[in-house]
């Protein structure tokens, strides 16, 4: 009965924002989301979107099921805008591409297919990591373990470590692999250093899975950003990616992604995606279709496609402002010698400042200052008006 159910715990992440809501102290400041504000701290909907929306509505489009794989022009511009439209195993049909629920859902349904054909299987996560990846893999029985990816020593990329432990996991695992912008570090790997992960994971047999949720957030450029993919694609493996379009877009709440994998022929290619709609159909039968339209609109008109580019552009450099912000004014005001250069070095939404638990919660008490407990900032939701205060609330939190 439901009597016996337990109360489960909040999410990390999620969970902060409900503790944000509840306090009423004016200096209060949200950093625990990963999602895009303006400099007056309120939701962004980008102007591409809303021009992609009007056009919709003046179509009059209908509200009908769209097919399990989703729209069908969705999943054409999101596979061309992963790969580069001119990618050989576009033209080869390699690519098998539906439309998931964002990134969460296509990560889940790559999950399911994982377990249900590569049994006992396991799947290596970088540590950290996004702290949903774990639930994702829990919940679909997909047994994993951890590679070593941050140093704390240098605020950087352990790369013998990482490399180690890639080496030493069982032969036909899965490399859970950030495509940019590393959350929550904001580390990635430079690209030599991309084309040695591929060599061992190449040696090993591994299957590379990618998970790219800042397409075009991290540099500025969408090309640029899946440039890690290209790389592994460009050798001919296989490799599975899942793509969000809740920060690149802002459709958070849309819902819209899709889950890519580039097999080795187009009969395996067919094969996984009538096997990857047979997982999708008991579960959620088919996709929404308000933001794959969007997205379609979006990146099929030329238009709208270079409007979208300067928007992200215009989002990505706000996030840098910040960032740049925020280590002057900490390095300005901190007499105690510590080097906070990596706040620069770190890329994409997010500053990991090696704040600990209690250091965090002082932030949060005493501060007013919402974040994750493993010391994670969003500099998407600070404002260069902020920057000041939450210094002052850093190295406080730092000394304490
Ligand atoms: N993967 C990573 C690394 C993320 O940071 C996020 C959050 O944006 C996601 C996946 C998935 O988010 P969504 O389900 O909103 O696409
Ligand atoms: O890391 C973040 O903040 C984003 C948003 O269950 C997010 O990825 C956080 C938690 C979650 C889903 C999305």
């Amino acid at each position: 009965r439901f009597e016996g159910i337990p109360m489960a715990p909040p999410d990390p992440i999620l969970g902060v924002s409900e503790a944000f809501r509840a306090d009423s102290n004016e200096v209060k400041l949200n950093l625990g989301v990963g999602a895009y504000r303006t400099e007056d701290l309120q939701p962004y909907v980008l102007n591409v979107v809303k021009k992609a929306e009007n056009l919709m509505l003046e179509r009059g489009e209908n509200k009908e099921y769209l097919p399990i794989e989703g729209l069908a022009a969705f999943n054409k511009a999101t596979v061309e805008l992963l790969l580069g439209a001119d990618n050989p195993v576009i033209k080869q049909q390699r690519v098998a591409t539906v439309q998931g629920l964002s990134g969460t859902g296509s990560l889940r349904l790559a999950a399911a297919l994982i377990e249900r054909y590569f049994p006992g299987a396991k799947v290596l996560i970088s540590s950290p990591t996004w702290g949903n990846h774990k639930n994702i893999f829990n919940d679909a029985r997909v047994p994993w373990s951890e590679y070593r990816y941050y140093d704390p020593k240098t605020v950087g990329l352990d790369f013998e470590g990482m490399i180690e432990d890639i080496k030493a996991a069982p032969e036909g695992s899965f490399v859970l692999l950030h495509g940019c912008a590393h959350n929550p570090t904001g580390i990635d790997p430079t690209p030599e250093q991309w084309e040695k992960i591929a060599d061992v994971i190449q040696q090993k047999n591994h299957i590379p899975f990618f998970d790219v949720a800042y397409q075009g957030f991290a540099s500025g450029s969408l090309d640029e950003d899946a440039a890690s993919v290209r790389l592994f694609v460009a050798r001919g493996m296989e490799v599975l990616v899942a793509q969000s379009y809740s920060k690149n877009l802002g459709l958070y709440a849309e819902r819209i992604g899709a889950m890519n994998v580039v097999s080795s022929s187009p009969e395996a290619a067919a094969r996984v995606k009538s096997q990857l709609k047979r997982l999708a159909r008991p579960m959620y039968s088919n996709p929404p279709v308000h933001g794959a339209r969007i997205v379609a609109n979006v990146v099929g008109d030329p238009a709208l496609f270079s409007e979208w580019k300067a928007e992200m552009e215009m989002m990505a450099g706000r996030i840098k402002n910040v960032r740049q912000k925020l280590f002057d004014s900490i390095s300005s005001k901190d007499k105690s010698g510590k080097d906070w250069s990596f706040i620069l070095k770190q890329i994409g939404m997010f500053s990991y400042t090696g704040l600990n638990k209690n250091q965090s919660d002082n932030m949060t008490n005493k501060w007013h200052v919402y974040m994750t407990k493993d010391g994670r900032i969003s500099l998407a939701g600070l404002s260069l008006a902020k920057c000041e205060y939450l210094a002052d609330a850093i190295i406080d939190s730092f000394h304490n």
